[in-house]
Order: structure tokens, then sequence, then C-alpha cells
């Protein structure tokens, strides 16, 4: 595995998190969500196109103009006319996207390659001069043929962009795909790399993970992945893998905010928290089955690769349902300030098992049981 440090993540919540189906942010939601990762220490925001309505482009402006840590993006068409929208309200890099396979071609704009470059110099040479970072995506760059996909990135790196962005706008591409084809583009170019992945086959964050590897520099997550479709990577998915390969990749980040930043973004599209959101989950740090909460009450890394406390989450062990094993009786019962014996815990477990056969029982009910075995 090639590891390298060097990366930076680009919320996008702002914008693809826009597309998603329940999404409709006012402006103080929008202030709300970019000063929130701002200082969770996110590197990147990307906001709505300013030509997408008039209350985009102001609020682009504000959060432009707020001195926040992060760099302000907008996404948009490649058009003098929206890249002129973008430097007029004050965004410090603009993300340019031109469709470029075949399928998007003929269903969108019909031009040849040529055409898209002649459009693309125009455009990044104006948002050059006027001091404002590129970058240049090919929409729907896994279905784009290899060699033209090149040839385009060649040209705008020559253009001067500062970055290539490789999308997988329609979620088909695999983590060896997505490793290959950032590879190609890594061994042919010296400007930044971002990957944009779509989770329609559920490959979002290891697509991402895998670009990463592969030499990607920017990684495009919204929060809980929202967007069009079912959305992107998460960005809770993103720190999690991090994580995961080494907690110092992930220690610039203000953690313990991640999670009340996924709730305050799934109260506003009006979602629950997936019940298998990394990290977020009520789930996430949830044991069940006797096996697994006896080892992990002994040594949390058996059952937990991702601490807990780094995320401001507690673990939590069930003990009402008939997987229970003693050891998690036991430690219930301390919590209580019981002392069971070994033989007084497996009673209870003997007991819990059975009811648990056939009724609901709730951690109440089994706190009750746990009492008439003390000592
Ligand atoms: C879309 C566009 C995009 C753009 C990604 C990018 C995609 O909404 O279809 O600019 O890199 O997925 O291709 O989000
Ligand atoms: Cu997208």
């Amino acid at each position: 595995m090639s590891l390298h440090n060097r990366f930076a993540l680009i919320d996008s919540t702002l914008r693809e998190g826009e597309q998603f189906a329940t999404a409709h942010f006012s402006s103080a939601q929008r202030i709300a969500i970019a000063e929130a990762l701002d200082a969770f220490g996110i590197e990147y925001l990307e906001l709505t196109s300013p030509a997408a309505s008039p209350q985009s482009a102001r609020d682009l402006e504000t959060i432009a103009r707020r001195g926040l840590r992060a760099r302000v993006l907008t996404h948009t068409r490649c058009h003098l006319d929206d890249a002129r929208l973008a430097v007029e309200h004050g965004a410090q890099g603009v993300n340019l996207l031109f469709a470029t396979s075949d399928q998007l071609r003929h269903a969108s704009h019909g031009l040849d390659l040529d055409t898209i470059l002649e459009r693309a110099e125009i455009v990044i040479a104006y948002l050059r001069r006027h001091g404002v970072a590129v970058r240049f995506s090919c929409e729907d760059t896994f279905r784009t043929d290899p060699s033209q996909m090149l040839r385009i990135y060649r040209a705008v790196e020559g253009m001067g962009v500062q970055r290539v962005g490789l999308a997988d706008t329609v979620g088909i591409a695999s983590p060896r795909e997505v490793q290959a084809r950032v590879a190609l583009v890594r061994a042919a170019l010296h400007c930044e790399i971002e990957f944009h992945g779509h989770n329609d086959t559920g490959c979002a964050v290891a697509n991402a993970f895998c670009a990463w590897e592969a030499g990607a520099t920017h990684i495009d997550v919204t929060v809980l992945g929202i967007g069009e479709r079912n959305g992107i990577s998460s960005l809770g998915g993103m720190i999690a893998r991090l994580s995961a390969v080494d907690p110092a990749l992930t220690a610039h980040y203000d953690l313990a905010a991640l999670p009340a930043i996924d709730h305050m973004v799934a109260a506003m599209v009006d979602i629950a928290i997936p019940f298998d959101a990394p990290i977020s989950s009520p789930f996430a740090f949830h044991h069940k089955a006797g096996m697994h909460t006896k080892a992990v009450l002994a040594d949390p890394r058996s059952y937990e690769v991702l601490d807990p406390a780094r995320f401001g989450r507690m673990r939590s062990v069930a003990v009402a349902h008939r997987l229970v094993g003693w050891h998690a009786l036991a430690e219930r019962a301390r919590e209580l300030g019981i002392v069971l014996s070994e033989p007084a815990a497996r009673n209870a477990a003997a007991q819990i098992k059975a009811l648990a056969d056939h009724h609901d029982l709730n951690s109440t009910a089994v706190d009750e049981i746990l009492y008439t075995y003390a000592e």
C-alpha cells in the first residue's frame, strides 16, 4: 500500500449535498454548515454555482467573505458567464466540469473534444487572470475513453489548472478501476488530482480511499454522503477509513465534533442518521452477542477498529436479549454497583435468555433481575 499524507477533503454538502432529494438549505443553514465544517477543520468547501439562483450567489459571497480557514470553492459549468459570477461573488477557487463520456456528451451538449478544449481554454484563462484557483473535471470520467481523458487532462494542465478531477458520476467504478485510472493520471500529470465518487453500488468510500492510495490529493465528501440519488462518499466514512489506516492521518480534525455535524445536517434534510453510518450511527459502537461483548470488555481493540472516545462517542453493550453473555451482565452489574459472582452471572444469563426467547426485554427488566442476584 503506497501511503502519502498529502490529502485534503473537499466538503460538497453545500453543492452536491444540495442535490439530495430532501435538501433545501436556507441561507442561515448554509452558513451554519459552512461554519461547522470549518471549525471541524475541513480544508475546502464547495458551494452551489452562483448561476443557480440569486440566493445561491448571495450566499456564496457571504460565505466566501466570512474569513473561514477553509478555502471556498464554487462548482460551475465551463461557461464564461458562470466564471464571471464566481469571480464577482468572491470564490477562491472554481471547480469546472464538462461532460466527456460518449453517453453524457450525446445526451447533454453534443460537442467534440476539440470544442470542449477550446471552451475550457477561454474559461480557465479568464479565471487565472483573476487569480482564482481552477480545477477541471471530466464529468463521467469512468465512462470516458482513457486516452481521450488523458488528452483532456494534459491539455488543461497545460492551460494552468491547479487540479484535475475524476468524477464517478454514475457510481459505476470499482475500487480497482479507480485505482487504475488515478494511477494513470498520476503518472501523466504533475498537478493535484481530485476524486468525486457516487455511491450507487455502495463503493463510494472504498473508491475514494483507493483514489487516495493511487495518488489523488483531494477527495470529495458530503456530510452523511448526501447528494444526487443516494449520494457520494460521506465525510464520516472517509474519516473512519483514514483513521483505521492510521489515526495520525485524521488527528488535525476536530473529530469529536463530527457526530454533531452529522446530526445537524440529518435534521436539516429531515432524515435519520443511517444505521450503517460510520462513527455517528447510534449503533456504530454497540456490541451485542456474548462472544463480542466478552472480548470487547476485555480489550476494546478486539472488536473496535476505531476508538469511540476520539469521536466523542461511547461504547454500548446490549444486555436485554437472548444472545447475552455473562461477562456483559457482570459488567452491567458493576455499573449498577452490584457484585455478581461468576455462577450468579451465569444464572442471571440463563434466566434472561429463557425470558428473552418469549418476550421483548428492556434494560430495566434486566437490571431488576441482576438485583435479585446481588450478594
Ligand atoms: C453532477 C456533477 C458531479 C460533478 C463532479 C465533479 C458528478 O451533479 O452530475 O465536478 O467532479 O458527479 O459528476 O457531481
Ligand atoms: Cu456528483
